[in-house]
């Protein structure tokens, strides 16, 4: 067999495995609406390949796990704690670390500590737990990510991007004031993993900064918007993962991490600021909602094999091989004509569910259907990330109605093997030559907060 270009492999060789389990079609069939058409409700065990999250699902390494036997449980000043903070303080530069029991504590947090009521937040398209947030703690949401996010098909290498022209004229409207911050995304999850250059952020920092406007970085998947920034922006090649993220970190005021994606860990999230009267704030509040400031609803061995797993997640071949996986996928759709958001990212691939059940319209909830077909054809597991993620309008009442209407195929790390793509992709294909076939799906239980996680439907 010959190559056209040098083929790349995994930096690491598998010491355990699991047994996956089959099943038939007509078992997924029930247990799809058992679950009420929505993949999160379906018992595990009835999966075949769960490409529903990369959150969590991560495969630890030896190192991770030695280092979990020394993790030290104490209540106060744990040693772990020390050493996670050594280790974020030198991969993310801010001053002070604290961490949380994950992402969405971190954001509870921040939220409650930087956002009066009545003031606007913008940012990047939004993400689920961090909207919620966010309105949770008295805020509006403003979307200011430029306008090739909304785009499929456009393959603009930095689609994350902020529009400065859109963000200016808010902090114009609303004024500076009135502004608790910016939160930017990188790279930006709900516009399928699309990167935010060094450029931008810079210009954003800038632009923030002139006005008196904070910066909170979402460094929830930041290293892999450092490779992209190392593959795509001129000026980035020869500078390792390491320099480029601590570079793009130092552009904001304040930080929140999921751990559960970058630091290849199952439970874990952080947050990180420069400022001491924020510290302050979050130091008083952190033990109401998370525990001591020295473990955040974490176990000492937790906080271990974060910071293990931080100094892997930061090699340039450990992250190089993670992206390229899911690029690999992407492709194996992309080149059999199946709609999917390009550029690929960095996380999973996502079928775009407008234009695969072109038929559908969207409040028959396309992607929700999508999801739950793929199940019952092929046992693989994705979710929705459109019309039911987004919500409802708290003012009018009425769904959101996102331009991105799409199936999220996630890749945990270092989990799956290209053989279980190429399964994952030959049943996609086969779908899609069947397209037309589908039904929509009616909403019967629609929960009040992140409806997307609980909600249950029927087939029309
Ligand atoms: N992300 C994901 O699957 C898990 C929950 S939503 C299905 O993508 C970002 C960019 C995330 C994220 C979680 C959180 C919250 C914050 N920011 O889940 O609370 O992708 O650790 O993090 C999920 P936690």
């Amino acid at each position: 067999m010959a190559f056209d270009k040098k083929p790349w492999a995994e930096p690491y060789r598998i010491k355990v495995v699991e047994p996956l389990k089959t099943t038939t079609r007509e078992h997924r069939l029930a247990a799809i609406r058992n679950a009420g058409w929505n993949t999160f409700l379906l018992h595990a065990d009835d999966v075949y390949i769960d490409l529903l999250t990369d959150s969590g699902t991560n495969a630890m390494s030896d190192g991770q796990w030695s280092r979990m036997m020394v993790g030290d449980e104490a209540y106060a000043g744990s040693r772990s704690f020390y050493r996670l903070e050594e280790v974020c303080r030198k991969y993310y530069g801010y001053r002070y670390i604290m961490p949380t029991h994950q992402g969405r504590g971190a954001e509870n947090l921040l939220s409650k500590c930087m956002i009066r009521p009545g003031q606007y937040v913008a940012g990047n398209m939004y993400f689920t737990t961090t909207r919620q947030h966010q309105e949770l703690a008295g805020g509006t949401f403003v979307d200011v990510i430029i306008d090739e996010a909304n785009n499929s098909f456009s393959d603009y290498p930095f689609k994350g991007n902020i529009d400065l022209g859109k963000y200016e004229r808010l902090i114009h409207e609303k004024g500076a004031e009135n502004i608790a911050y910016i939160t930017v995304g990188a790279p930006v999850n709900m516009a399928g993993g699309q990167p935010v250059s060094m450029e931008n952020m810079r210009a954003v920092s800038e632009l923030s900064h002139r006005h008196g406007i904070k910066v909170v970085l979402d460094a929830t998947r930041n290293i892999e918007n450092a490779y992209f920034i190392q593959q795509r922006e001129a000026g980035y090649a020869d500078k390792s993962i390491e320099e480029i993220n601590r570079e793009f970190c130092s552009y904001s005021d304040a930080a929140t991490v999921s751990a559960k994606k970058d630091l290849y860990v199952n439970i874990g999230g952080l947050v990180m600021c420069n400022d001491s009267e924020l510290y302050d704030k979050l130091r008083s509040l952190v033990v109401v909602y998370e525990g001591m400031p020295t473990y955040g609803g974490l176990a000492g061995r937790d906080m271990e094999a974060m910071a293990e797993g931080l100094i892997e997640a930061v090699q340039d071949d450990m992250i190089a091989s993670r992206v390229r996986q899911v690029e690999y996928f992407g492709n194996l759709l992309h080149e059999a004509g199946i709609p999917i958001v390009t550029p690929i990212g960095g996380h999973g691939v996502f079928l775009d569910a407008k234009r695969f059940y072109d038929h559908l319209p969207q409040n028959e909830f396309p992607a929700q259907k999508l999801a739950g077909d793929l199940y019952v054809e092929s046992g693989v597991r994705g979710m929705e990330r459109g019309i039911v993620s987004a919500g409802r309008n708290k003012q009018t009442g009425d769904h959101y109605y996102p331009e991105l209407e799409l199936v999220r195929l996630t890749v945990p790390r270092r989990v799956y093997t290209q053989a279980h793509f190429d399964v994952a992709a030959y049943y996609i294909i086969e779908m899609y030559n069947n397209r037309h076939n589908a039904h929509g799906l009616r909403m019967v239980y629609e929960p009040e907060f992140l409806r997307f996680f609980q909600a249950r439907f029927e087939e029309i």
